[in-house]
């Protein structure tokens, strides 16, 4: 019997209000609950194809059989997809733009099926699928439309990459698969899309959705599996982009599957992020900052706020709220519109958290769950979870453990909390909580972090470029720098590859034999910290003219070298945050220094490379042209303000990359040198360079123009010797944040790529093509900028 008015008052209780699955039914029913793959427009189903079931987590019913996407099955959506490729990326923009407008026209009108089907396939409450992934789908489409129609004039040196390779997790299962699909088609690609195993059916949804928006077959392939099928799509051969989001590990793998194909690649992966609630925050709004940043979508987000840092103070008290409110959470069938929390995705997800917490509470947590008793007891239902008590050293505070889990620390001053926020692997998002808006926004820069929330949590919006620093990833989704990752320069195409060459170095020979210098010591030594180091190895290398005469001799560096040169790095961590007024005072000064020597620098290339005196002349001149074009860009690269449909501002903040290292070419050893330390030095990101191995006395004799131009110490550093030695060392070393590869061969990118997966450094290399150092098109400017900067998007938000 139903409750009386009266005495709901009294009670407060909320009734059952559940939503209708029926729609979502009828449609399972028209597929005879079994789906294959979509490809070419068409659906594909093998008659004796493997398949495996998607099931309802909440109430372990099977919902649908579907099929495991093979090889063949894998092959003939990439064959489809390039086969539509040209014609897409050929039509006007403005014609794309009309299809991802009906596809946004199209979710919306599917909203409330779309919603539904999500829920039962995930476990997510339909509050949540509704009035976030659903909408924020929608906004994706629509906002790419827009991209798709300002293409042309927005990105012109740009064009598509061909076709795209999607691999998505289960966790905002249509969500990304919109972050995926949309700006890829917006730039001209068409895509093979291979959804999580766990939740396929919202894709089948979207690819009927597809059919009805007419869009051409070929362009939008969708191959259901598991991580096999997912292993197919980024090993094939014809897939010229790979975007994957999912977890650290399987992206190691990805970015080592994919090294030295030429794929380009961006990682979405998983994080840690921090809550820090300080002692001046609003504790009510904090409390509900929290619960929106750990227990939205059960702590299956990637952002999740799992690492809540309280200033001291406040800790008690607030412990205290959020266990009361913790308390009040309902936990329940996802399709009940008044639930908080749903199901997890699946039962192996529930047996992983379980496991995680109960290795807390060994490890001395202390676990607070007011809310056990009301969860529903069958079903992959897990109950909002603090872990109180928590070492930063243990594993809780370490793993992502992505579930409804929040670990409790405290810190006394900002300095500890921003110590205590970066202490870890991740680097995807941060939430801020402070009334003082100096502090916060005084605190946001510090934070390794690709999104930054103050006052705020779990905001998105398609305008906003969303991604990480660290091992959450490379690469941003949304906005335009979401576009760039679809994109790829249109010169890249006509550049002439590198032969395979042999090492040009060869071990010292008598100081006496050098050309004029009988008995004094020329060896050029490596520059670290701002001084001339020594090797540690005590090596030198001989540096021979075209005619093969001794000429000079230079440090042999090594691991060791390269490691104080990261260490030396680190020290000048204060030239990230210089004024840009001052990186191009700098970058001016270095040009009037080289402009002064500028003979003797002509000289050294005509007598190492053997070019003409004016062939050299013409190189010197460029360099400090260039020199003068990065001076210019230092304060003009700015960042930008978005306006999401809230009341926030995003503050997309451009960042230094941190620590870079770059590998120089052995064409135009000056130039080329020039080129790629000056965006670096512009950015203020700090580099640590290995010059060219056959020509390195081009850098080593520069030590002095830096010495006498202001150079912060530290900020650029310099380790000659054997390129592919010291290229791995660089790949290798967890503290290089990113690295650039320009050397001169076909297979050092390869190494970069695949050494690199270790911290999953941001890595830019040239697939073994030589680019045209003089043609500024290819060889200067924003494309250099880019790669030496970082995205941070603040959210601020504004009004009482
Ligand atoms: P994963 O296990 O990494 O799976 C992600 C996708 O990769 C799935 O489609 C999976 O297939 C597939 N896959 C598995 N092994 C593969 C391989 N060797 N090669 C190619 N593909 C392979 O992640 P998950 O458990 O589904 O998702 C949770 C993770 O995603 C968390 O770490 C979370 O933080 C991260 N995530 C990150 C973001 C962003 S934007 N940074 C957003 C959402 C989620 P099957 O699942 O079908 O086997």
């Amino acid at each position: 019997m139903s409750a009386k008015v009266a005495e709901i008052f009294e009670t407060m209780e909320y009734g059952p209000a559940p939503e209708s699955d029926k729609t979502a039914q009828e449609w399972l029913e028209s597929h005879g609950r079994s789906f294959g793959h979509f490809i070419n427009g068409k659906w594909v189903k093998a008659p004796k194809g493997k398949s495996f079931t998607t099931t309802n987590p909440a109430s372990g019913e099977t919902i649908a059989k579907i099929q495991l996407g093979t090889k063949a099955d894998v092959d003939a959506a990439v064959k489809a997809a390039a086969k539509a490729q040209k014609a897409w990326a050929a039509r006007d923009g403005h014609d794309r733009a009309k299809y991802l407008y009906a596809l946004a026209r199209l979710i919306q009108k599917n909203s409330r099926l779309l919603a539904v089907v999500e829920c039962l396939d995930n476990g997510k409450p339909i509050r949540e699928t509704r009035d976030i992934d659903v909408s924020l789908a929608a906004r994706h489409f629509y906002h790419h439309a827009g991209w798709a129609q300002i293409l042309e004039s927005e990105f012109p040196a740009y064009e598509a990459c061909g076709v795209v390779g999607q691999v998505i997790p289960w966790n905002f299962p249509f969500l990304m698969l919109a972050w995926k699909i949309a700006p890829a088609l917006a730039a001209g690609n068409t895509v093979v899309l291979k959804p999580a195993e766990f939740t396929p059916l919202t894709a089948m949804l979207f690819a009927e959705l597809c059919l009805e928006a007419g869009l051409p077959a070929g362009v939008v392939n969708i191959v259901n599996g598991d991580g096999s099928t997912g292993a197919e799509i980024t090993k094939h051969e014809d897939i010229a982009k790979i975007a994957f989001t999912g977890s650290t590990d399987v992206g190691r793998i990805i970015r080592e599957a994919t090294a030295g194909s030429g794929k380009t690649l961006t990682l979405e992966l998983g994080g840690k992020s921090p809550t820090i609630v300080f002692e001046n925050a609003d504790l009510d709004s904090a409390v509900e900052g929290v619960v929106d940043g750990i227990w939205l979508n059960q702590g299956e987000v990637c952002c999740a706020g799992s690492r809540l840092l309280l200033q001291e103070g406040i800790a008690e008290k607030m412990i205290a709220k959020l266990t009361k409110r913790m308390a009040n959470l309902r936990v329940g069938s996802p399709l009940d519109k008044a639930i908080d929390m749903g199901a997890l995705a699946s039962d192996e997800q529930y047996q992983k958290i379980d496991r995680l917490v109960k290795l807390g509470v060994k490890e001395g947590a202390k676990l607070v769950q007011p809310g056990k008793d009301s969860c529903p007891a069958t079903g992959c239902f897990y109950p909002p979870t603090m872990l109180l008590n928590v070492q930063p050293s243990s594993t809780v505070a370490e793993v992502e453990i992505f579930g409804p889990v929040v670990t409790v620390m405290t810190f006394r001053t900002p300095e500890e909390a921003v110590m205590l926020a970066n202490n870890s692997r991740y680097g995807l998002a941060a939430s801020v909580w402070s009334e003082n808006i100096n502090l916060a926004l005084d605190i946001a820069p510090k934070l390794k972090a690709g999104v930054v929330w103050i006052n705020s949590t779990n905001m998105f919006d398609a305008a906003c470029g969303f991604g990480g620093y660290r091992e959450s990833g490379f690469g941003r989704e949304g906005g335009r720098e979401g576009m760039f990752a679809y994109l790829k320069p249109k010169y890249l195409k006509a550049l002439p590859a590198y032969k395979e060459t042999k090492s040009a170095l060869s071990p010292a020979k008598h100081v006496s034999a050098v050309e004029g210098v009988a008995n004094i010591d020329r060896t050029a030594k490596l520059y670290i910290g701002g001084k001339q180091a020594r090797p540690d190895g005590a090596y030198s290398l001989s540096i021979t003219d075209k005619n093969g005469k001794l000429v000079g001799q230079v440090g042999e560096g090594n691991r060791k070298d390269i490691r104080n040169a990261v260490e030396a790095a680190k020290k000048a961590e204060g030239w990230g945050k210089s004024a840009h007024h001052l990186r191009a005072q700098i970058l001016y000064y270095i040009a009037e220094n080289l402009s002064a020597r500028s003979d003797e620098f002509k000289k050294r290339l005509v007598q190492v490379t053997g070019v003409t005196p004016a062939a050299a002349q013409k190189e010197v001149d460029e360099s400090i042209r260039r020199l003068f074009t990065y001076g210019a860009w230092a304060d003009k690269y700015d960042g930008q303000v978005h306006t999401p449909p809230a009341r926030l501002v995003s503050v997309a903040m451009k960042e230094p990359v941190g620590i870079l290292g770059i590998v120089c070419p052995d064409e135009n050893p000056l130039l080329g040198f020039v080129s790629l330390f000056a965006p670096a030095m512009a950015m203020g990101a700090r580099t640590v360079i290995v010059p060219s191995e056959k020509y390195p006395l081009l850098a080593t004799d520069f030590y002095q123009v830096f010495d006498t131009s202001d150079v912060v110490a530290g900020s650029i550093n310099i380790v000659t010797g054997h390129r592919k030695e010291l290229t791995k060392t660089l790949a290798e070393h967890d503290e290089i944040d990113a690295l650039w590869y320009f050397g001169s061969d076909a297979a050092g990118s390869a190494l970069v790529e695949k050494a690199s997966s270790g911290n999953l450094k941001r890595t830019w290399v040239n697939s073994g093509r030589q680019r045209n150092w003089f043609d500024r098109a290819q060889s200067e400017g924003e494309e250099f900028l880019r790669y030496a900067t970082e995205i941070k998007n603040i959210w601020i938000p504004y009004g009482e």
